[in-house]
């Protein structure tokens, strides 16, 4: 059975308040907090495959970085799948790959996005990507790049829809961390006719918001293209960071992506 978000999403955006309420309450406040960093080159140094999270090497933490040119599956740690057979989405190499930003040579003050040669994924509307994970996790952190309106993560504990992050959010908390020039954009997620790259990182402020499923969706046109994506197992809060308000996800078609994503959910549930 496949699944077409833009008609959730359309059917929605003329939807009832009632519907809005239950969205609310399905959203508990500041449940988890985010970061954009510029992260770290690669393990030898390389500049070429994108950025990694600053906590990669730590206990506990497991990163997949599409090289191999699949998704990992079955018996994985972090365990990937589609939600539709439209193959839109799928680990690619390309220019529009995300970016590790190391200073100019010379420059102390000028960021320069280095082209990354290796696979990532790139997620397309109504072929959402969703991520089983073997523990609970407190962190999850992706390099996120070419950045467009809309892109989104949702994150789950079990079916409980604990929070959902979009790019408006990264741009309430002072956007991404550079804006590479190698390729064109407009719109959301862009800057100056470049469109935004860096590294994200999502961890949960407290025991309540340890999560073990992700949905990784685009809605509307563009894609969403990730790399280097690093999982950390916890039972508590991730201590990494400090705790940190973040701005709710206010947008009505925020909500209606969430609304999208609860019902696709729900269809594979019934179709499971
Ligand atoms: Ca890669
Ligand atoms: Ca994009």
């Amino acid at each position: 059975m496949t699944f077409n978000s833009s008609i959730l999403i359309k059917a929605f955006s003329v939807g009832t308040f009632s519907t809005l309420a239950i969205l609310a309450s399905m959203n508990p406040a500041q449940a988890f907090s985010f970061k954009m960093t510029s992260g770290i080159a690669g393990a030898n140094g390389e500049l070429n495959q994108g950025a990694f999270s600053e906590f990669y090497a730590d206990a506990g933490t497991t990163t997949v970085d599409f090289n191999d040119g699949k998704l990992p599956t079955g018996d994985a740690f972090a365990s990937y799948s589609f939600s539709s057979t439209s193959n839109k989405s799928s680990v690619r190499a390309n220019k529009w790959a995300p970016t590790y930003a190391s200073l100019e040579e010379g420059d102390s003050n000028v960021l320069k996005a280095n082209k990354n040669d290796s696979n990532y994924l790139a997620v397309f509307s109504g072929n959402d990507v969703i991520i089983d994970l073997k523990e609970n996790l407190n962190y999850f952190g992706i390099n996120w790049g070419a950045a467009h309106k809309d892109n989104t993560y949702s994150f789950f504990k079990g079916d409980t829809l604990l929070q959902a992050f979009s790019t408006a959010d990264i741009e309430a908390g002072g956007g991404f961390q550079h804006y590479n020039t190698a390729h064109g954009g407009s719109g959301m997620g862009s800057k100056d006719g470049a469109q935004g790259n860096g590294y994200a990182h999502f961890y949960s402020d407290s025991a309540d918001e340890l999560f073990d499923r992700i949905v990784i969706s685009q809605f509307g046109g563009g894609g969403f293209e990730t790399d280097n994506h690093s999982f950390h197992v916890g039972s508590d809060r991730f201590t990494g960071f400090e705790p940190q308000d973040v701005p709710e996800p206010a947008s009505l078609l925020g909500l209606a992506a969430i609304a999208g994503i609860a019902a696709a959910k729900r269809k594979r549930s019934q179709s499971a």
